[in-house]
């Protein structure tokens, strides 16, 4: 049987406007200099790179109200929310080729948009260093890209919280975050009580990456749209230096992959985040390389035919 191909869109996102470094604007370049668009042809795709969108430039500013770069990072957003929404809407799978993780709340409020409008059920597979669950009241730094997860469950400014018209976009329940070793103190807290589900480090250290997956990817049926947001900090820093904020003991190449292919075998994902990779600290681009050969698992390369 011919089945229809999957077109998959690439969306160039090149903010550094959340972060705490400079450089995560370079991202999208790095990711199409390591081959994305050819690899995924290769594995029976069609691409269709729609290029980078043009957002404000980074002021480069200190916060103001607990906030770095509000207004930047809102357009960003705007922009991001337009662009993926059109995409899926077209019945194409988006890739956001960030980018710092503050495009998180345009790409994955669009993605909750269309699945409102679509009768379709969520799940976002948040693979992360850090829970990205802080406000402006408990920041350490002011960067709204360690805030994304909370602006989508509602708790943020209204330039971020409102851009797809529905506050909350999501509710905590859809969210399942993986590989979590940085919280803030007063994030810990809010994370606690607003009740996220994560699989943290330690999770995986003591139980392993197969049994964390099993259950985040638990209860999806043919009616739930996987998203995955990856930060490229979620990967151990010895095999992946190339993000602006690197924390030690991460998952390995091995974990990875499976993971990837974990979420492959769901058959499921449906739009997808590549973030916080900053070619700055890269080595000759091997943290570029790395994550599309890991983008190339979550889209089913495996080593031997599966049943
Ligand atoms: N939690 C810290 C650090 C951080 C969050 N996300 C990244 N870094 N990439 C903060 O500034 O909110
Ligand atoms: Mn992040
Ligand atoms: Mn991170």
């Amino acid at each position: 049987v011919q089945t229809r191909k999957t077109v998959v869109s690439l969306i160039g996102v090149p903010t550094d406007a959340g972060a705490s470094a400079r450089g995560a604007s370079m991202g999208p370049e790095a990711l199409r200099v390591a081959g994305l668009r050819e690899r995924l042809e290769a594995h029976g795709l069609s691409v269709r790179d729609t290029g980078n969108l043009a957002g404000p430039p980074n002021p480069w500013q200190p916060p103001v109200d607990g906030y770095r770069h509000l207004a930047e990072v809102a357009e960003w957003n705007r922009l991001t929310h337009e662009a993926v929404h059109a995409e899926l809407a077209a019945g194409h799978l988006p890739i956001m080729l960030g980018g710092d993780h503050c495009l998180g709340i345009g790409s994955i409020s669009a993605v909750a948009r269309h699945c409102r409008e679509q009768g379709r059920k969520l799940r976002v597979l948040w693979l992360d260093a850090h829970a990205d669950f802080n406000t402006s009241t408990i920041t350490p730094s002011g960067n709204i890209h360690g805030m994304p997860v909370a602006c989508l469950c509602g708790f943020g400014p209204d330039e971020l919280t409102r851009i797809g018209g529905h506050v909350p976009a999501i509710s905590p329940k859809v969210i399942r975050q993986i590989g979590i070793r940085s919280v803030d103190e007063g994030e810990k807290r809010f994370v606690h009580q607003q009740d996220l589900e994560v699989f943290d480090m330690r999770y995986i250290d003591e139980m392993g990456m197969r049994h964390a997956m099993e259950l985040a990817l638990a209860t999806l049926d043919d009616h739930t749209h996987l998203h995955v947001s990856f930060d490229v900090d979620f990967l151990d820093p010895d095999i992946a230096p190339g993000v602006g904020t690197t924390v030690p003991g991460g998952p390995t190449y091995r974990e990875a992959q499976l993971c990837m292919e974990m979420i492959a075998d769901t058959g499921r994902l449906a739009s997808l985040d590549v973030v916080e990779l900053n070619p700055a600290f890269d080595h000759r681009n091997r943290t570029a390389e790395l994550a599309v050969d890991l983008i190339e698992s979550l889209f089913g390369k495996s080593t031997l035919m599966r049943k």
